[in-house]
């Protein structure tokens, strides 16, 4: 039984997976059916938030739902939103058990849905992979409890410690295969962040460009104290197709009305005490209260040292690839070991390149 159940469970956190980054503030939650064994319904929050996975889990079930076991990557709702409560509705289905991988910290629910369930002689086993929803739903997670965005830090390492050469734009240090990666992880982030000296190098776009999910491309945000983006950056050119805000302690400078009028919302941000920089607690817990509730960031050495620096990176990616960058090379803000305070989650290859997620210890 506790072997099917993390199988089932498994199941259900790779479906939710498939709307990371679709349901707005909702998180993306999975639920499958299974009757003696058999999977009879599967759900996943629709994009937009709306319906919640066990309701279209159950519609697929129908009948077979009575009696079956339920497997939900998050405590199922308490609560009346734009449809009654997944509880009342497992409930209303005939559900036999409940197996519930996280709960859900919403103030609205927050145990009351698993005591519903209870309530009305539903078995209910929480717990179950809570280790793999966690991570599955750490940017909801994250927003809900620590009011600011999960935050990823991505960055490439060259075979001689380099994230870049300077003044000289991108450099190639990864390979196709990872790059697809890189852009799948940005299909999966509700909005991502970088420097104004990253745009000003690079004139990057930012945004998602992998068949089929060009329309997935997160919110874009610069950091630009002194709001230096130029209007005819490739970022601003695109605003109205895709998001981009210019975080600023500069709101109301000359500049400020032409990035306006082409699309972008500016942030009017404070700054560090005593610097000119923008203070990033203050900014991440601005974006969290918009909705925002994973941020990817691919900065460049200094805003890479702040955050460490800070502590305010949740994961890191680390990309390594066999590329020299030799002469002018900027150098990584990490050595070629594990970063400190942080434990390494997994390892992957594509092509040439290691790819290397280290999670923050607690
Ligand atoms: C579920 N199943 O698939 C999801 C849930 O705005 P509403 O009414 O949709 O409510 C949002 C809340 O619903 C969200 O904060 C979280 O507590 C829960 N998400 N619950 O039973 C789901 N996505
Ligand atoms: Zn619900």
């Amino acid at each position: 039984m506790a072997d099917d159940d993390r199988r089932f469970m498994a199941a259900a956190l790779r479906l939710a997976e498939r709307h990371s980054g679709l349901t707005g503030t909702n998180p993306s939650v999975g639920t499958i059916l299974v009757r003696d064994g058999v999977v009879v319904g599967r759900g996943i929050t629709a994009p937009g938030g709306r319906p919640h996975a066990e309701t279209i889990a159950l519609a697929e079930a129908g009948e077979r739902a009575a009696g079956a076991t339920a497997y939900v990557t998050l405590e199922p709702c308490s609560h009346h939103g734009r449809t009654p409560p997944c509880a009342e509705a497992l409930i209303a289905a005939g559900v036999a058990r409940v197996v519930i991988a996280a709960s859900d910290p919403d103030p609205r629910v927050d145990g009351r849905g698993a005591a519903m369930l209870r309530a009305a002689g539903i078995v209910v086993e929480a717990g179950v992979l809570a280790a793999e929803a966690r991570r599955s739903l750490a940017g909801y997670l994250s927003r809900m409890t620590r009011k600011r965005p999960y935050v990823t830090m991505k960055f490439a390492i060259s075979a001689d410690g380099m994230i870049g050469r300077r003044g000289e734009g991108q450099v190639a240090i990864t390979g196709p295969d990872a790059n697809r990666q890189t852009h799948l992880l940005r299909a999966r982030s509700d909005a991502i962040l970088v420097g104004i000296g990253t745009v000003a190098a690079d004139d990057p776009s930012l945004t998602c460009r992998l068949p089929g999910l060009r329309d997935r491309s997160p919110t874009r945000i610069v950091l630009d104290s002194r709001l230096e983006i130029r209007p005819d950056s490739v970022l601003v050119r695109t605003a109205r197709d895709v998001p981009v805000m210019v975080a600023t302690l500069a709101p109301a400078s000359e500049q400020a009305s032409a990035i306006r009028a082409a699309g972008c919302e500016l942030l009017a941000c404070e700054a560090e005490p005593g610097t000119n920089r923008i203070a990033l607690p203050e900014l991440f817990e601005d974006l969290a209260a918009r909705g925002l509730s994973s941020l990817m960031v691919e900065p460049g050495a200094r805003l890479a040292a702040t955050l460490l620096e800070q502590q305010l990176a949740d994961r890191l990616i680390v990309v390594r690839g066999e590329t020299i960058v030799g002469a002018g090379g900027v150098l990584a803000p990490l050595d070629a070991g594990s970063p400190e305070g942080f434990r390494k989650v997994t390892e992957y290859r594509f092509g040439p390149d290691r790819w290397q997620e280290f999670e923050r210890l607690a």
